[in-house]
């Protein structure tokens, strides 16, 4: 039915840098080891179906420009289609999508995939079928499923939260959706569940109790990990740090906040973390210290490679541009020994007028060249041996006589006052930041 949707465009394929055409990739050579994987295993790049096919381009100030026939609002809406109809052709042009970009995985929400009426039974039914007909799209084209989600946040139902609604009837119902996303996401071998709480917070604590909320937050972490055990699903689970937005104040505010959270429920060991560069940049941290703490602390799971804007202080959710910002998040990544089983999801989305079919291309491969030139980058400043060479030299005392000593308790603190009573006041030596910021910027220049 009316495919090819995107008929302008071919396969994308590797160009290399010095090509001028813009539908090819200049860095992203999905066969090219660097180090010891490829870069399409290193990178794991997945395209999300929610901001690329789901969305119209409606902002709060304006209506959907998108040319998105299935999308109700959409300027090119076609609404003599039943929402089956709808739905089916936007999966045919999302696999359409995905197989000429290349991309090995897609990530979706169950109201993505499939026409949601908001009665409970006929959408669980709209669901099964479009997820069966998904397997056999996965099955035709190679594409695979980096991971599910079921959207918590959209309907009314849970204007006051999913799980920490004050109203235990919207916990079940919250319950019964993830349910069957879990068991969908199991059916297509997807390698990861997400769990975003899309409005897990507050407005007010006039209304709130917090305590009460967290509990419950816990007790429904415990029901997806306890049900994915039941199935046989061995993905992870994941959820996805947030500070703010839809509510004033999300609970899974950063990397930080959630391993205290996960370590008081006892959940530290089921659950990881989906890192997404703007939120990390909208709690006020840099995307490599949230990707460098949940490496540090056995929670780091994926990545949702998008960006923020320097000036727009909300979560625009933009292509990922800065081959720097990039670099200094790969270098945690491959420090960390890679993904596993997460990946790099363009949890990202065009601005409102680029209204061209073929600029959904043009985003992803900008997101990808950025992405995989960041890699080269990183894994030439590590494999220089230079940044790690410096750093272990700046700890170098820990692994002295006084590191060692003080480690493992054997000073305590009267002994260290005596101590210091009979050494030379220790000297402080450069931190050399601004050299290395050279060193990573040379590097960055010569990864080719
Ligand atoms: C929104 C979130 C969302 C999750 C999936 O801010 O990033 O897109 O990734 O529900
Ligand atoms: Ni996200
Ligand atoms: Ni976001």
């Amino acid at each position: 039915m009316n495919m090819p949707f995107f008929s302008d465009v071919d396969a994308i394929t590797y160009l290399g840098p010095d090509s001028d055409e813009a539908l090819g990739f200049r860095w992203y050579d999905a066969d090219r080891v660097v180090g010891d994987k490829t870069m399409a295993e290193h990178l794991r790049f997945a395209v999300c179906y929610w901001h690329s096919f789901a969305a119209n381009g409606l902002d709060i100030f304006g209506a959907g420009t998108l040319d998105r026939p299935w999308a109700e609002g959409s300027a090119t809406f076609d609404s003599s289609m039943s929402p089956m109809a709808a739905a089916e052709m936007k999966q045919d042009a999302a696999f359409e999508f995905f197989s000429k970009l290349g991309v090995p995985y897609y990530c979706f929400h169950d109201v993505d995939m499939a026409p949601f009426s908001g009665g409970y039974a006929a959408d669980a039914d709209a669901l099964k079928a479009m997820v069966d007909r998904a397997g056999s799209k996965m099955d035709e084209t190679g594409i695979k499923l980096l991971w599910g989600t079921a959207n918590l946040f959209s309907h009314p139902r849970f204007l006051a939260g999913a799980a920490t609604n004050p109203d235990p009837e919207m916990f079940a119902r919250a319950a019964a959706q993830v349910c069957d996303v879990l068991e969908a996401t199991h059916q297509l071998g997807g390698e990861n569940y997400v769990l975003w709480g899309g409005r897990e917070g507050y407005e007010t604590l006039l209304n709130t109790d917090m305590a009460k909320e967290s509990d419950q937050l816990a007790r429904f972490m415990h029901l997806v990990v306890e049900h994915k055990q039941r199935i046989g699903f061995t993905g992870t689970i994941l959820i996805e740090p947030k500070p703010f937005e839809p509510t004033k104040h999300q609970y899974d505010y950063d990397s930080a906040t959630c391993h205290a959270f996960l370590q008081k429920y006892d959940l530290a060991d089921e659950i990881k973390l989906n890192i997404e560069v703007n939120h990390a940049t909208l709690a006020g941290h840099d995307f490599n210290h949230e990707v460098a703490y949940a490496a540090a602390n056995g929670i780091l799971g994926s990545i949702d490679a998008n960006a923020g804007d320097d000036r727009l202080g909300w979560d625009v959710d933009r292509f990922p541009v800065s081959v720097e910002q990039m670099t200094l998040g790969m270098i945690e990544i491959l420090r960390a020994g890679g993904l596993g089983t997460g990946g790099l999801n363009f949890d990202a989305k065009l601005r409102r007028p680029s209204i061209a079919r073929d600029d959904l291309f043009h985003a992803h491969i900008g997101g990808m060249d950025t992405m995989a030139r960041a890699l080269l980058a990183a894994h030439s400043v590590l494999d220089s041996g230079e940044l790690d060479s410096l750093r272990t030299e700046r700890y170098a005392g820990w692994d002295g006589d006084l590191g060692q000593q003080i480690m493992n308790g054997s000073l305590d603190l009267a002994a260290l006052r005596e101590r210091a009573g009979s050494t030379a006041d220790p000297q402080p030596v450069s931190g050399r930041q601004e050299m290395l910021e050279n060193l990573v910027a040379r590097h960055i220049e010569r990864a080719s």
